[in-house]
């Protein structure tokens, strides 16, 4: 053979062998990274596993509910006796877990936590609670899917890989809104969606209990609220009347909450460091409330919750004092049932042709100097604003409160712009632009492929392609941007297989958004790890869209 032929194959058969081993390490390497949603800060991969046994225990200092999480899942799936003990050091021994809170740095905050996973133990470190609990969920995606099942997963292997992982979330306001007025869901709905939040590390949710098609919100005060407007004839919005159970013995369509199970839910929520801010969505969108006490619209009604379309009928008339007596009552129920700093009062799509024809809003408007029912609208909102503010909480209203006259502490929730605006003005600002966090958009051009939905259209990438803090703004002010949400408006959304249908995968791009260091964002990297986390979706009983 001559020499170069020779030369030839052999430089050919060492590239082969190259290429095989750089695939088969890139394999092991897909295979063997952890696969968290959302992505932590900083994470170190290290050599080895840590294999879960029967010897495992969880070590705590005080029994806080990540302990009593992981305690239950790994019950659950392994069969093992997982015993929880206080730390009294010597007992630690191999293949166990610690969460602890001593000797942290304070700069990881209050969510911020550390996680070691070494072959011979685990130790979750974090300043409290909720970066105990923050760690404890990133551990379980760093164990098999699995570890969200139902039932003890036989005699598989528990392993996880060697970290070393160092998180905090990005920003503060990492929330999730769902409109309980359009369609009705039980507690226990609200429990499993709490819960699902808490895996994605996201911490407000923001109930929007009141609207045209229903009141959910038990009022001492004012019992017709529910009596009355928590029910309307039919499930409406051209649905099948099948497609809910949220009916009464007479069979009217609706549902609320009882002060107790505001109570159950709140605290639920705080377990899992959820802080709920309510929504009684005034003066607007309140057909509901004036269904049942008219006598604070400016005609004086009827209302009705029988109606099927977004835009609101019902307005509450500021021109008479006795409403914001009214409103001041309610408002002061719910600043006792929600512990949290947060009341957002609604301000959106306001109609404002009953107050131009009402006599008793043109003298309000001529007695308070203001220009026009745009200002009434300031006007109304300032009175409650300043109810809220004096009961030492803030208020949290829609895009179309403006920023020109709010109170120092209030909130501007952006929808449909101002955002900008509100924070050049000092305000603090929660990002909900329509345009990137409307899960009640169709997620396919298909549209005929989809059950009914919104308008729009909003894809899982476009979700993950936002960016919450607008690059207008200097840096002074992108401080005052306190974070995002995703919305579920619930028209077209009868049950909770459809609520779960709209939300996953969308809220996990979401949840990134928020969470995870900016640069960190790579879409190739979250779809990889998105296949990882419908396992876990489909071991938790999550209907998400495929
Ligand atoms: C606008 S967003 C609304 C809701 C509707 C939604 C439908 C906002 C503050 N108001 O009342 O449900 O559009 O996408």
């Amino acid at each position: 053979m001559p020499k170069s032929k020779a030369g030839a194959i052999i430089l050919v058969i060492t590239v082969a062998v190259f290429v095989t081993l750089q695939a088969k390490r890139q394999a092991e390497r897909t295979l063997g990274l952890p696969t968290i949603i959302p992505q932590p800060a900083e994470i170190e991969h290290q050599h080895g596993t840590f294999e879960l046994g029967p010897q495992c225990g969880i070590f705590c200092e005080t029994q806080t509910f990540a302990a009593t999480l992981l305690v239950e899942r790994l019950r659950t799936v392994t069969g093992y006796a997982v015993p929880l003990s206080p730390v009294s050091s010597n007992e630690q021994g191999r293949g166990t877990i610690l969460l602890t809170t001593r000797g942290m740095d304070p700069a990881l905050g209050s969510e911020g936590y550390e996680l070691v996973v070494a072959p011979d133990h685990i130790c979750i470190a974090a300043n409290g609670p909720a970066g105990l609990l923050y760690g404890s969920e990133s551990l379980l995606e760093l164990l098999p899917p699995q570890v969200f099942g139902q039932h003890t997963a036989g005699s598989r292997a528990w392993s996880v890989p060697c970290v070393r992982i160092r998180d905090q979330p990005r920003l503060t306001w990492r929330g999730f809104m769902l409109d309980v007025s359009r369609h009705f869901f039980s507690t226990a709905e609200i429990k499993k969606l709490l819960d699902e939040m808490a895996l994605h590390k996201l911490n407000i949710f923001h109930w929007h209990l009141t609207d045209d098609q229903g009141w959910r919100l038990e009022i001492k005060k004012y019992p017709e609220l529910t009596k009355v407007g928590a029910w309307r004839k039919r499930i409406g919005f051209n649905l099948d009347a099948k497609s809910s159970t949220a009916y009464d013995a007479q069979g009217r369509y609706g549902g609320f909450y009882s002060q107790a199970d505001i109570r159950e839910i709140v605290a639920y929520a705080h377990a899992r460091n959820i802080t709920i801010v309510p929504e009684i969505d005034v003066p607007g969108h309140s057909s509901a409330a004036l269904a049942a006490y008219p006598q604070f619209s400016c005609s004086g009604g009827p209302y009705t919750t029988d109606m099927s379309e977004a835009v609101s009928a019902g307005v509450f008339c500021p021109g008479n004092d006795e409403t914001f007596k009214f409103l001041d009552d309610v408002l002061a129920e719910v600043m006792e049932l929600f512990p949290g700093p947060f009341v957002h009062i609604g301000g959106d799509e306001v109609p404002k042709q009953n107050w131009r024809k009402c006599p008793r809003c043109q003298t309000r408007i001529r007695q308070e100097g203001l220009k026009d029912e745009h200002e009434l609208q300031h006007y109304f909102f300032h009175r409650l604003e300043q109810f809220i503010d004096a009961h030492g909480k803030r208020a949290v209203g829609w895009s179309e409160i403006g920023s020109g006259t709010l109170a120092q502490g209030t909130v501007l929730m952006d929808w449909i712009g101002g955002g900008v605006e509100a924070a050049r003005t000092g305000h603090d600002v929660v990002m909900s632009p329509e345009e990137f966090c409307y899960l009640d958009f169709y997620q396919s051009q298909d549209r005929n492929a989809e059950p009914p939905a919104a308008g729009a259209y909003l894809p899982l990438e476009k979700v993950y392609s936002f960016e919450p803090v607008p690059a207008q703004l200097d840096s002074a002010h992108q401080k005052l941007i306190l974070g995002a949400q995703a919305n579920l408006w619930t028209e077209y959304i009868p049950s909770m297989s459809r609520v779960e249908y709209m939300t996953f995968p969308r809220l996990c791009a979401l949840a990134e958004v928020v969470w995870s260091p900016k640069h960190s964002r790579n879409w190739d990297d979250f779809s990889r790890r998105l296949e990882v986390q419908k396992a876990r979706l489909d071991q938790l009983g999550i209907q998400y869209r495929h």
